[in-house]
């Protein structure tokens, strides 16, 4: 079993001081649910749509959940274009979190997404990595991560390896489960910290913190979640 997140109060040095620490942020109930509801609401119907949500079910045997799998892709570019999605990346309590964090107004960055792992698709769970080995201009980028629904441990929320932050950017390989999709060794019994997270719940990370996520062994529930990469402005205007 993983070790619980550890939640951070919304007082700055404390926010400075766990990031600092960590590498991570929890701030449980940061949004208001219904907030976070709109934009499932908004993903449930491109969901139903495509059949892959049927009363609130998914069939397994549909196997989302890969990187390059073009039905994915097709539903990403119609979930990023919208109001909702958009909206939600700039709710003023994400940006006052992040405000702290990185020391000056943030910015989204790039590799947004809204993703889907299907029940049981146990390969496809993102593995052990660090943002820095996939993005470009990395430095100083933090990412705001919330599923968009309750995520028990059952249904494959983030998991956090605390302090790994500090090292360095780790060596990572292309795993056996993705084209493109890469990982780093992580010894079996690392401490990794999750938990079940309710809506409206949303996890910070940097881009050198190791993550992964836990697998979605429930049986028939699709795993809905939304993570907007933040840099600071200053950083921008650099490059
Ligand atoms: O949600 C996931 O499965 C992985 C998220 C992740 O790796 C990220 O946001 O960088």
């Amino acid at each position: 079993m993983p070790h619980p997140l550890i939640a951070t109060a919304l007082v700055p040095e404390l926010l400075r001081a766990h990031a600092r620490r960590d590498g991570y942020l929890f701030v449980p109930g940061l949004l208001p649910p219904e907030r976070v509801a709109a934009v499932r609401a908004v993903v449930d119907e491109a969901l139903a749509r495509r059949g892959w949500l049927v009363d609130g079910t998914s069939d397994p045997s549909l196997r989302l959940g890969r990187w390059d799998d073009t039905r994915w892709t097709g539903f990403l570019a119609e979930i990023l274009s919208t109001d909702a999605y958009q909206t939600l990346a700039a709710a003023p309590e994400l940006i006052a979190v992040l405000r702290v964090v990185v020391g000056d107004d943030p910015q989204l960055h790039v590799g947004d997404v809204c993703r889907l792992v299907s029940p049981g698709a146990l390969d496809l769970t993102t593995p052990p990595h660090q943002d820095a080995a996939y993005l470009k201009d990395a430095d100083a980028v933090w990412t705001a991560w919330m599923a968009l629904s309750p995520c028990p441990i059952a249904l494959g929320p983030l998991a956090i390896l605390p302090g790994s932050h500090t090292a360095g950017l780790r060596p990572h390989a292309p795993v056996s489960t993705g084209d493109g999709v890469v990982g780093t060794d992580v010894p079996d019994d690392a401490p990794w910290h999750a938990a079940d997270l309710a809506l409206g719940d949303v996890i910070f990370f940097s881009s050198l913190t190791v993550h992964r996520a836990l697998p979605n062994t429930t049986r028939d529930e699709l795993r809905v979640s939304v993570d907007y990469r933040y840099r600071p402005r200053a950083s921008s205007d650099r490059s």
